[in-house]
């Protein structure tokens, strides 16, 4: 077990395609764990072991890969790029102490890219960049720096290495600490001199470089104005200083594919990058107070699941960072959210799908335990004396809606049990039932985080039919009514009678339904009274005039005629039901229509776009305010539901992917006449 200074939590974070996955192998073969890289494309990586991402070449979940570099340990986050899956990109950089955000040198920098290093921002998580797939065609180190450095809009943005060589004959990187070049053409990492044709500029750049990073530290800064060179090492620890303090950000580039630069990478990471000694303590909550907690290994056992998969094998694995103590086979610990104990049976490592048993975890270090009786992604395990929480990781709010159902009554139970299992694994998914358009509606943060859900599901071996989601329409009496209700009916022997007089009024938005019994005289018999009103609940719920369930209104049953024979509790049941369809007819509708509450996250640049088109659709814009990092803008508003069905997919389009939104409902407005023929 390694102590919890060698400890390396990082995150690989970035646009989908930017090569996470790909310098997941890349290190790992330098690690000397694998002998060959394996491809995304060939579904043969550590990393992307899932049967869907091999089937969609691409990261769907965060997967731990850990492994043990030169007397350290290495746990890898590697998350999916794709906007969709922004929810494990959160669980990621919750427990890792160090974000790597991986860019291309082709596309330069992508919106995801961009929302990844925001989020990380606004957690003071120490970030460097890795400007990848230098050997591909077109690729560009100093466009993509460039951008680097606009986007991400921090001062010290330091590039540590400069490329040698660049597309198809990229072979090798300079490294600017130590004025030496660093070649693979043999595979393996050769050091030699810096090119001739790269002297200059390799020399202005040190240069540049030992500039800014003596300015973290006086002693060395005043060394340096009195004319000594600082040392590599001298640097370096500077350099750690500034990462670690996130004051300043590291680039380094190279290929994760060829490979080229990544043992380099993990080297940096190593030698340059925090432990978990080195960042922040962590807070919880203790008692309403919070409280610091340090990585101590010898301190109180704490742990945090930051994740739940389920094995196949092994049934639910919940991955976890230990805050503090450390971690033994068969400790108990307290769920504090509903005071389980839990017994960590099985401790486990993770690399990909591959696991091996571990006896102890020490603080810092991040693993998992199979099969936890009642704990669940963003839970704290703590000792049953000091039941201490850590605030979990937001998760995003499920925006993008899919209809389900089971494709046959057999499947039904099949469907309930696999949706839950993957609710577990997602918790930025969602499922409910919507009464008043009896759909089962799936969400998810987008169309293709449904559409993975869906091919789960399929392999599941649950078949499911989908259709879109219906807006919830509700209807409410458009003024009041005065009816009679009479159901009579002469069958042979026994008949059924009964009278209702009912008056109907609609009700302020959200009252419900109420009855009044204003019945005098016997008119009708107490005991079938709540027949009448129970007769109006099922009409109301059957539907008005447009079939949408009826809401909001008061019905007063004053009075009625009842058969001493052929009165039943049915027949007064009837009665209420047809004096309601009577009121209908007599006062008309009002049909309701749902409206949610927007809150949209942009960069402040796109904020009379998304005001103009929230506009469009009918919405009222409530105001903007100054989002959760700098340069971005939360505005939020009041739109009716029907306009957003698809903004997910929307606002990706008019924002280029660099925005955010969550919807809630809000409330129900009277849909405009206008627009009734719509339904
Ligand atoms: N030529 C070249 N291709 C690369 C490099 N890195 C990645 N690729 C290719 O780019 C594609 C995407 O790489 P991935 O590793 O899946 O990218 P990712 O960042 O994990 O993508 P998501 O999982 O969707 O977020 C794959 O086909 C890789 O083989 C590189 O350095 N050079
Ligand atoms: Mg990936």
């Amino acid at each position: 077990m390694v102590t919890t200074d060698r400890l390396r939590n990082v995150a690989l974070v970035g646009h989908s395609g930017n090569g996470k996955t790909s310098l997941v192998e890349g290190l790992l073969y330098r690690a000397g764990v694998i002998r060959r890289p394996g491809l995304v494309v060939s579904g043969g990586t550590v990393s992307d072991h899932d049967p869907e991402e091999k089937e969609r070449q691409q990261s769907l979940g965060l997967t731990l890969v850990s492994f043990d570099w030169k007397g350290y340990r290495i746990n890898l986050l590697d998350t999916p790029g794709y906007a969709d899956f922004m929810g494990e990109t959160y669980a990621a950089l919750k427990v890792a102490d160090l974000a790597v955000v991986v860019v291309d040198a082709v596309a330069g920098v992508q919106a995801q890219d961009e929302v990844a290093w925001r989020v990380a921002r606004s957690w003071s998580k120490p970030r460097l960049v890795f400007i990848n797939k230098l050997d591909r065609d077109r690729a560009s180190y100093d466009d993509t720096l460039a951008q680097v450095r606009e986007r991400f809009a921090e001062t010290s943005i330091e590039p540590i290495e400069l490329p040698i060589g660049s597309e198809s004959s990229f072979h090798g990187v300079a490294d600017l600490l130590v004025d030496r070049a660093f070649v693979y053409d043999t595979g393996q990492e050769a050091e030699v001199d810096i090119p001739p044709d790269m002297v200059d500029r390799e020399h202005a750049e040190h240069e540049h470089l030992v500039e800014d990073i003596v300015e973290i530290d006086e002693a060395l800064l005043e060394k340096y104005l009195e004319g000594e060179e600082p040392s590599p090492e001298e640097l370096e620890r500077a350099l750690h200083e500034g990462l670690d303090s996130a004051s300043l950000f590291p680039v380094l580039c190279g290929s994760a594919t060829v490979p080229i630069g990544v043992d380099r990478l993990a080297e940096f990471i190593c030698r340059v990058g925090p432990s978990p000694l080195d960042v922040p303590p962590v807070q919880v909550t203790a008692g309403g107070e919070s409280v610091e907690v340090q990585p101590d290994a010898a301190g109180d056992p704490l742990l945090y699941v930051f994740k739940t998969k389920v094995d196949p094998y092994l049934g639910q694995l919940s991955l976890f960072k230990v805050l503090s103590g450390t971690i033994s086979t068969d400790d108990t610990l307290v769920n504090p959210r509903n005071s389980t104990g839990e017994r960590l049976h099985q401790l486990l490592e993770l690399r990909g799908a591959e696991h091996e048993r571990v006896g102890q975890v020490a603080a810092g270090d991040i693993a998992a335990v199979a099969r936890l009786a009642d704990t669940s992604t963003g839970d704290t395990l703590a000792p049953q004396r000091a039941p201490v929480r850590v605030e979990a990781a937001p998760v995003p709010t499920p925006v993008y809606g899919i209809a389900v159902r089971a494709r046959t009554e057999a499947h039904e139970d099949k469907l309930a049990t696999a949706l839950r299992r993957l609710l577990t694994e997602d918790p930025s998914l969602s499922v409910r039932y919507e009464p008043s358009t009896r759909q089962t509606v799936l969400r998810g943060l987008g169309e293709v985080h449904v559409q993975v859900v869906l091919a789960r599901l399929q392999r599941l071996g649950v078949e499911v039919e989908t259709e879109p989601v219906q807006v919830a329409y509700l209807e409410t009496l458009a003024g009041p009514a005065d009816t009679e209700g009479k159901y009579k009916k002469q069958t042979g022997g026994h008949g059924q009678f009964g009278v209702a007089n009912v008056r109907f009024e609609p009700l302020p938005r959200g009252a419900g339904f109420e009855f009044d019994d204003k019945v005098t005289g016997g008119a009708i018999p107490r005991g079938l009274i709540p027949a009448v009103s129970a007769g109006i609940v099922e009409g109301m719920s059957r539907g008005g005039k447009y079939g949408f369930p009826l809401v909001d209104l008061k019905s007063t049953c004053y009075d009625g005629k009842y058969h001493s024979v052929d009165s039943s509790e049915m027949s007064f049941k009837m009665a209420g039901s047809l004096a309601l369809r009577a009121a209908i007819e007599q006062a008309g509708v009002v049909v309701l229509e749902p409206v949610s509450e927007v809150t949209v996250e942009v960069p402040s640049d796109l904020q009379g776009d998304i005001m103009g088109d929230l506009s469009s659709r009918r919405g009222e814009v409530l105001g903007a305010d100054s989002g959760s990092s700098d340069g971005t803008t939360v505005v939020r508003a009041h739109v009716p539901t029907s306009e957003i069905i698809s903004y997910a997919l929307d606002l990706r389009s008019i924002t280029g992917g660099r925005g955010t939104f969550s919807v809630q409902h809000h409330t129900y407005q009277p849909l405009p006449d206008h627009l009734l023929a719509r339904l």
